[in-house]
């Protein structure tokens, strides 16, 4: 595999321009080490040093301005949070470290004899802003794989959940549960870990907790649906081989789904409900384990991860009402759902104002792989409707599909049929984009996050308003 340069050509350029000769940045070639965490200690310091360079440098100059509105409206636009991982462009969709979803799909290492990227793949580019090569990938595999076993405790906690606690509410809980085995609070408890070290403990518990997560999110699938027995981890496989095979399922073409599902919902850049959870509550020093537990509980809202769940209930109950929908029909059932006050799960984006890319490779997949079934003909219709009539309501922003309108179709077609269940699939993603951010995050030492929150009334005096 070609070696890539860290930083984006273009990007560099940029940033030589603004900081002048001086500036750290080396035009370099990635290294050939498979060990994460060293490469990891190789880039540290050289953004500590960018940073520290820019901040000397442009850390009074004004970045925008926050008007009323934003206070009041959920902040959107508001420049306030730095995350490396993402960026994500209203117009194109979400970039990892620069690279869109067709130029990951392309770049990264995939399975032998597969079409999508590997997960891990992923992760290491979140981590590093390099494309890694197939041995580094390999590594982290093996590592997730030999990480991947509970604590009994948790087993036990899991295996003694009544059958009315939510997937969501579970997967929360046993993470919780597991911050037992947080090196990260051991080391700060202990009293001897330096701020410099932080980092390196929270590597070790995000490579704990990631390579645990399918085993976690495994127990509660087979507890609830099937015979409460998990497969075994195959030490010789990928991570998205090892969660199906765990789940019970032994279809390639399902693995492969898996593969691309886990790689394009792990990042959002940093201010969606479960990405800046995850941060806020880090910012306290919570270990990896509570911070990311935190983050479950915003992507289980219905406005966030459920949504996957909400759009094939939704879906579902368009089926069993009608059987074979014309436009009419779906016209109407869309109309109804409006003005039952609800909303049309899957649709619309606080910060995108197109099609969601992550939508787009889910339909291509979807043509490849099942282009006559029913339910992807029917989310495919509800494309050509939802867009016109949310426009003709006026009020949302953004009338086109995200990333959950059609996550759900693919997996109830490869017989995974529990909605309930499809966020935790959503959740075992986050983490790759959460917890890679959360390393980044402690290694440039910010600090313990604390926004200014004004009462109305203050806010009126502020802005000079007699009302
Ligand atoms: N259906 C109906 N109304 C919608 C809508 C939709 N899909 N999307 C937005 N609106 C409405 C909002 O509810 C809001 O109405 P009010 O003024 O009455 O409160 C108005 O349009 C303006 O909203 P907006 O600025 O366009 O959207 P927000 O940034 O406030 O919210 C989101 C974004 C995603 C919560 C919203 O579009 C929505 O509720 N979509 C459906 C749920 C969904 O699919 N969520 C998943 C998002 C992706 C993810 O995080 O996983």
């Amino acid at each position: 595999m070609a070696l890539f340069r860290v930083i984006k050509p273009q990007v560099l350029q940029q940033l030589k321009k603004s900081l002048g000769s001086t500036s750290c940045l080396q035009n370099r070639q990635a290294s050939s080490s498979t060990d994460l965490k060293e490469n990891l200690a190789r880039l540290i310091p050289e953004k500590q040093a960018l940073i520290k360079e820019f901040r000397g440098k442009h850390g009074n100059t004004k970045v925008g301005e926050i008007t009323v509105d934003m206070i009041y409206g959920g902040m959107r636009s508001m420049k306030s949070m730095v995350t490396e991982t993402s960026v994500l462009d209203p117009e194109e969709g979400i970039r990892f470290r620069g690279y869109s979803i067709p130029e990951c799909q392309q770049l990264l290492p995939k399975a032998p004899g597969g079409d999508e990227p590997l997960p891990e793949s992923l992760f290491w580019l979140l981590c590093t802003g390099e494309i890694p090569t197939e041995d580094q990938v390999k590594a982290i595999s093996k590592e997730w794989a030999n990480r991947a076993d509970l604590p009994q405790h948790v087993v036990a906690m899991l295996n003694n959940f009544p059958n009315n606690v939510h997937p969501m509410a579970q997967f929360s809980a046993a993470i919780t549960a597991m911050n037992s085995e947080s090196k990260f609070a051991k080391g700060y408890a202990s009293g001897t870990m330096k701020k410099a070290d932080y980092w390196e403990k929270v590597y070790e518990d995000s490579m704990d907790l990631i390579a645990k997560l399918p085993t976690v999110a495994a127990t509660i699938y087979c507890n609830l649906y099937k015979d409460g027995k998990i497969g075994a981890i195959d030490q010789d496989t990928d991570w998205s081989a090892n969660f199906v095979n765990m789940l019970g399922y032994d279809n390639p073409q399902f693995t492969e789904l898996m593969r691309l599902y886990l790689t394009i919902h792990s990042d959002h850049e940093g201010g969606n409900v479960s990405a800046h959870t995850c941060h806020l509550v880090g910012s306290a020093l919570s270990d990896p384990y509570l911070s990311f537990a935190a983050a479950m509980n915003g992507l289980a809202g219905p406005l966030h991860g459920l949504a996957n769940q909400e759009v094939l209930v939704w879906l579902t109950r368009l089926m069993e009402d009608i059987g074979e929908v014309t436009t009419e029909q779906m016209k109407e059932y869309v109309w109804n759902t409006l003005k039952n006050g609800q909303v049309v799960p899957g649709y619309g984006h606080a910060v995108l104002r197109k099609t969601d890319p992550r939508y787009t490779c889910q339909r291509e997949f979807a043509l490849k792989h099942l282009p006559d079934d029913p339910m992807f003909k029917l989310v495919s219709q509800l494309y050509e409707v939802v867009p016109d009539i949310l426009l003709e309501l006026g009020k949302a922003k953004n009338p086109w599909p995200n990333v959950d309108a059609h996550s759900g179709v693919l997996l109830q077609y490869y017989g995974m049929t529990e909605m309930s269940y499809y966020t935790v699939l959503f959740g075992v993603s986050r983490a790759l984009g959460c917890l890679s951010s959360l390393i980044w995050s402690r290694a440039l030492g910010f600090p313990l996050e604390r926004p200014k929150s004004m009462s109305t009334e203050g806010l009126i005096k502020l802005v000079g308003s007699t009302k």
